[in-house]
């Protein structure tokens, strides 16, 4: 949505439960080119991004004013896909506002969302249809689709305020990955993870 939306005032927003979409709202796209350096496995990524840019995932960032006593909600469409072993991801970020909570309830589709907060303890927890999550406050999440031919498609709800830390997430990683092994999800520890760098 281009204006900011008038938080005195009421309004009503359709998400298609099948496709996740709202035809009321305007979603952000990121394509495989925008996750440069998010999947382990460089080589897979550098291949397929060149073979075909597709849309990882789509989201809606409703322009609603950023204050504490304000709500923000959407919908993640988060297509079925692998970069090498590792399934289609959200980035993942810590809220700015680091201790803001969030919901988020599985419509379609199955699959994790991993957290980790900045002492590096990992929660994980699974989504499959009708399923809501907690995100504690302090802890990075990252949605992750497990499916090979299904969207995987949450309601999210959060402050107006709580902001996004992409950039955490961008140097170090998470912690843990989750991996398709043996055609099963399989948890394994981040290679890549970079114990050098800190947050903030
Ligand atoms: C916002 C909430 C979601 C994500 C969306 C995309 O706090 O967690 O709306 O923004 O799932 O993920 P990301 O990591 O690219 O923002
Ligand atoms: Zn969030």
């Amino acid at each position: 949505m281009v204006q900011k939306i008038n938080n005195k005032k009421s309004f009503s927003l359709k998400f298609d439960l099948l496709t996740g979409l709202s035809p009321g709202a305007i979603s952000k796209k990121r394509l495989l080119s925008d996750m440069k350096g998010m999947y382990y496995d460089k080589d897979a990524y550098e291949k397929i991004v060149v073979e075909k840019d597709a849309v990882v995932y789509e989201f809606y960032d409703l322009n609603i004013n950023p204050n504490p006593e304000n709500l923000s909600f959407g919908t993640t469409i988060l297509y079925p896909g692998k970069v090498g072993d590792e399934y289609y991801m959200t980035k993942g970020h810590f809220h700015d506002e680091l201790n803001t909570a969030e919901i988020y309830y599985c419509l379609r589709g199955f699959g994790y969302l991993l957290m980790e907060d900045q002492q590096g303890r990992t929660e994980i927890q699974e989504f499959k249809p009708s399923i809501s999550v907690y995100v504690p406050p302090g802890f990075a999440h990252r949605s992750i689709n497990t499916s090979n031919d299904e969207p995987l498609i949450t309601f999210f709800v959060y402050r107006a305020d709580a902001g996004h830390d992409y950039k955490t997430i961008e140097e170090k990683g998470f912690r843990k990955l989750i991996i398709e092994k043996g055609g099963q999800p399989t948890i394994i520890d981040n290679p890549k993870w970079n114990i050098q760098k800190t947050r903030r």
